[in-house]
């Protein structure tokens, strides 16, 4: 299969690829040239809603359009910038899990509930209590459990976190040592290691289960380690560093956590034996593709795994705007991913 546009007639990007009742539906960002120029914060993504498409056939279909699903206007505490999203079914409702920028400046994670995958979805008042950063990603264990996974360096804010030992209660906040939110005041100087050197550990991107009625976070957030090679913590230096993106899906009883490097543009991976890691580094499922950004989700309908991801080749607009691809995604015998070519 030679990788696939999956919607010709809108820029979307970020997708997040779910099978719901034996449907495939994908939940993306939603671009839009708003006129900002571009940053290195993406201050340019100015994105206000969500739309949902659906698929029977992956491979062939045109997707259906199931018009917005949320938007910034319905969502009390956002003020703008709707990025990336995701959504997990529990007990026959859909959880919505989506990043905002609100009135404090600062990234969170909102919910907005459905009784349909298509929705609508009617959002809560406040942000989850205590969430920060940007890119959840929903995942349910073979038990029930949902746990989240998030955020992304920069422009995500995901280094002003440091994680708090377990067991901790998030209390809602802009900093302060409850949230684990610490104001390191402007960056000054993006490019650079992010107040940390090369040798440095990485900044991990973070785990929380969530509670029950998957509206709150059940615990504080976890750092989510990915060991290298010498099974050390990664350094700020590595370019096969977590950036944003998270994404996690289990093949054969073991959990593969994949994820964007940011600036050095490449989709990785890691697998571990439990939801909360620690992950070893395994290696690049896509190199650097057309665009600034790069995203993605890999899940598995009618016995055939995918890659979906986007890239900035029809608009030739290499910041603001996106288009959804998907890709055939394939496993060696030993669990290990092959690597995914785009073209
Ligand atoms: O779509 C806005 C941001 O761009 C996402 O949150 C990042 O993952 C990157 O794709």
């Amino acid at each position: 299969m030679k990788p696939r546009y999956l919607f010709p007639s809108d820029y979307m990007a970020d997708p997040s690829a779910n099978v719901f009742n034996g449907r495939l539906y994908i939940y993306p960002s939603h671009d839009w040239d708003a006129g900002e120029c571009f940053d290195d914060d993406g201050g340019h993504f100015q994105m206000r809603d969500y739309h949902v498409l659906s698929f029977g056939d992956v491979e062939k279909d045109e997707a259906t359009d199931h018009g917005v699903i949320l938007d910034v206007d319905q969502v009390k505490w956002a003020e703008k910038q709707m990025w990336d999203n995701d959504v997990v079914e529990k007990d026959g409702k859909y959880y919505l899990i989506f990043s905002a920028k609100g009135y404090d400046g600062v990234f969170h994670l909102g919910v907005a509930v459905a009784d349909k995958p298509e929705g609508p979805f009617v959002p809560q008042d406040q942000p989850i209590r205590g969430s920060f950063s940007i890119d959840p990603s929903v995942f349910k264990d073979d038990d029930g459990q949902v746990y989240c996974y998030f955020g992304g360096l920069w422009g995500g804010q995901l280094q002003w976190w440091r994680p708090l030992p377990n067991g901790k209660a998030p209390v809602l906040g802009k900093y302060g040592e409850e949230n684990g939110l610490v104001d390191l005041g402007a960056a000054p100087d993006h490019k650079g290691e992010l107040f940390t050197t090369a040798d440095s550990p990485a900044i991990n991107s973070a785990v929380v289960r969530m509670s029950d009625d998957v509206l709150q976070f059940a615990e504080a957030p976890r750092a989510l380690v990915v060991l290298d090679a010498n099974g050390e913590p990664m350094k700020a230096g590595n370019p096969h560093r977590f950036f944003e993106a998270s994404w996690m899906h289990k093949y054969n009883g073991k959990y593969y956590f994949s994820y964007s490097t940011g600036d050095s543009h490449m989709l990785c991976y890691a697998i571990g034996d439990n939801p909360y890691g620690p992950f070893k580094y395994q290696g690049v499922i896509l190199d650097p593709v057309v665009g600034w950004t790069t995203h993605h989700s890999i899940v598995e309908y009618k016995g055939q795994w995918y890659l979906f991801y986007h890239d900035c080749v029809p608009s030739n607009d290499v910041t603001h705007l996106r288009s959804l691809k998907v890709q055939r995604l394939f496993y060696n015998e030993d669990g290990t991913i092959q690597k995914v070519i785009n073209e």
